[in-house]
């Protein structure tokens, strides 16, 4: 199994600056730097080949014809080809993630046209609002429409989808490479307040022998959800405990979140406010918003100085040994704005004044009721860019890249040779050199396991290879039956989270009945990682995808451009996982004989190999149907309670 391990050296290279000759640029407006990109490449003239331009709609046009199928766009929601539907750009905090919302908590703005026989890619480099119109209004167009003009329009030219993803991927830089245990699993909650909790969930999971790497802090473990600092009633001798569950093979990984609490004598705010690095009003004054800290001010990350600073704070937890991170709230999420607030209550007032009919009523919820997030709120604050003063929502999506950049920033200078934990919730293509991403708060919902495996590839095309799912769905109450399949999946995803909100059942693994089972499946992950981590690194170095749909490989097999529920991983395996209730099989389509492996643990499992074509298989519960392609090989290792106690060296290996 040589190259398995391969060595780490290189892969914190942030993407070296090369010529690309296979991608020409386009300029509309004046594009900002986004910091998306590494790579030079060729300058074009006019319009894109291709493509019909509306300079009073500032609307860009493509016709498509009936086999033109369209992948990529990350963080969206529906299926794998994004064709029929419209997707905007424009990083939200919505939690309900359903077929008829347009924006979540990302954008991504690279995708693939391809009608089977040429393809190409665009990526549109705009930071602020983007429209992706996929088919939707008329059904044999796409239209890309940027609220404000100043865009990067890159074409990518290539033979085939992969050869594409490859050339983006020199253009926009190498993946983030999180540490080996991050492969591990974590367990997560909106809940755990004290180290007493935390003990028990490590406690609880050592008792049953299930592996564990990591358990996440949300944010309770702060004092009054200040970013920077620690409860100390909550957790005393924080840096002994983090020792203690270091002992346990236990890794904390603490969120930090965007806005920073008004509190006088709170260094952080003390600090930002006299060297100036909050974003700031039209008056110069800074903004005020509230989210869980109460009142805070946003750090304006896209200023260097700012950033710098920043992402220095988050020593005074890795000092306290901590080597990981989670980002959180940084679209950025706003409860409401103090400016925005005052003007609802005279609203509010005035309809009080008046006499409301039945539409005066619905205009009164509307007021009320959109006060989060309010598209108005991001007109309100400004950043210094570059030198530039830019209104926010010119810039909205960098916010929660240049957040993140600003932790990885920090960590690189601390020390270039250790690699820290971290993923981010808002993201923007670019970013992926910077960390991994979660989806956010998705649901505990069938459909919803479906989408964490829609998404991944999109999500992979954009370089981001360490990303995965909340596991057993973020809000509502979850099932056992939909937990277990939703493992059976994310045993699959680098980056393998159980995480509930506040107030919703318990989904800690030992909370349900068939402990062995989930057991089985943790253990069936630990047993896969040499072979999760060396695809996923391979991936890494040739910017290629860890994550594949069916088609990328076979794409002179017709119906896998419809395979819209099974997935390659890696160089070896196709999975087909089980995401409806109540089902005890599936169909699967195989586009080449392949070998199914029927795990019901890493140690017990059997073979068969079967013909290319349609298939019911059956797949019980506790089972994870793993199907190797002709001439590949599955390592596996032993599993072991942390990842770094497995011996990458000691394998079994099965052959088709
Ligand atoms: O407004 O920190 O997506 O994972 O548990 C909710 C509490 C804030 C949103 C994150 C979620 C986290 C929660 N946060």
């Amino acid at each position: 199994m040589q190259g398995l391990t391969p060595a780490l050296e290189n892969l914190t290279v942030k993407g070296k600056s090369m010529k690309i000759d296979n991608i020409v640029k386009y300029e509309f407006g004046e594009p900002y730097d986004t910091g998306a990109v590494v790579s030079e490449t060729k300058r074009g003239t006019g319009i894109p080949e291709g493509f019909r331009y509306d300079a009073d709609a500032q609307t860009l046009y493509y016709g498509l014809n009936e086999k033109d199928m369209i992948f990529g766009l990350g963080e969206t929601v529906r299926g794998i080809n994004k064709r029929g539907w419209i997707y905007v750009s424009n990083n939200s905090d919505d939690p309900a993630h359903d077929d008829n919302k347009t924006s979540l908590y990302a954008s991504q703005n690279f995708l693939i046209l391809d009608d089977g026989k040429s393809c190409f890619g665009i990526f549109i480099d705009n930071p602020g609002s983007v429209t992706f119109d996929i088919g939707y209004s008329d059904t044999n167009v796409m239209s890309i429409h940027p609220e404000y003009n100043d865009t990067t329009f890159y074409l990518i030219n290539g033979n085939s989808p992969l050869e594409i993803v490859r050339s983006f991927r020199v253009l926009t830089g190498k993946s983030y490479v999180p540490p080996v245990w991050a492969f591990g699993y974590g367990q997560s909650r909106w809940g755990y307040k004290t180290a007493d909790d935390i003990r028990e969930v490590a406690a609880s999971y050592k008792e049953l022998g299930i592996p564990l790497d990591m358990i996440y802090m949300d944010i309770d473990y702060m004092q009054d959800f200040k970013d920077f600092t620690v409860n100390p009633d909550r957790f005393p001798d924080f840096e002994n405990f983090v020792k203690e569950m270091k002992e346990e093979g236990i890794h904390l990984v603490p969120i930090i979140d965007a806005g920073v609490k008004i509190e006088d004598g709170y260094d952080v705010y003390e600090e930002g406010k006299s060297k100036g690095y909050f974003c700031k009003k039209e008056d110069g004054t800074d903004l005020v918003a509230a989210v869980w800290p109460g009142k805070v001010h946003f750090p304006d990350f896209l200023n260097e100085e700012a950033r710098k600073w920043f992402g220095d704070k988050y020593r005074c937890l890795t000092d306290a040994g901590i080597e990981g991170f989670w980002n959180d709230m940084n679209e950025p999420a706003i409860f409401y704005t103090e400016d925005h607030l005052k003007e609802v209550f005279s609203q509010v007032k005035e309809f009080e004044n008046k006499e409301m009919d039945i539409w005066g009523f619905f205009d009164f919820k509307d007021v009320v009721g959109s006060i989060a997030n309010n598209p108005e709120d991001y007109r309100r604050f400004w950043h210094d860019f570059n030198g530039r003063k830019v209104r926010h929502d010119r810039v909205h999506n960098l916010y929660g890249f240049y957040m993140t950049r600003s932790a990885s920033e920090a960590f690189e200078r601390m020390d270039p040779d250790k690699k820290i934990l971290m993923f981010s919730r808002a993201s923007y293509t670019g970013m992926h050199r910077y960390g991994g991403v979660w989806t956010g708060d998705n649901t505990s919902r069938w459909s919803h396991l479906l989408l964490n495996l829609q998404m991944m590839p999109a999500l992979n095309m954009n370089g981001f290879l360490f990303s995965g799912a909340d596991i057993g769905g973020f809000g509502g109450n979850t099932t056992e039956d939909l937990m277990m399949r939703w493992i059976a999946f994310g045993i699959f995803t680098p980056l393998f989270r159980n995480h509930s909100a506040l107030g919703t059942r318990d989904q800690e693994l030992y909370r349900f009945e068939r402990k062995e089972d989930f057991k089985n499946l943790i253990e069936l992950r630990y047993a896969l990682i040499p072979y999760i981590y060396s695809e996923f690194v391979k991936a890494v170095n040739d910017n290629g995808m860890y994550m594949k749909p069916l088609y990328f490989e076979y794409r002179n097999d017709e119906r896998c451009r419809e395979v819209e529920d099974q997935l390659l991983v890696g160089d070896s395996i196709m999975i087909a996982p089980v995401y409806e209730q109540n089902k005890t099989g599936r169909y699967v389509y195989l586009p080449e004989d392949m070998k199914l492996v029927r795990f019901r643990s890493y140690n017990d499992y059997d073979t068969e190999v079967l013909e290319k074509g349609d298939h019911y298989i059956k797949v019980g519960l506790n089972e994870v149907p793993v199907f190797i392609r002709p001439g590949k090989e599955l390592p596996l290792g032993k599993p072991a309670r942390q990842v770094d106690k497995i011996d990458m060296n000691d394998l079994e290996i099965i052959r088709f």
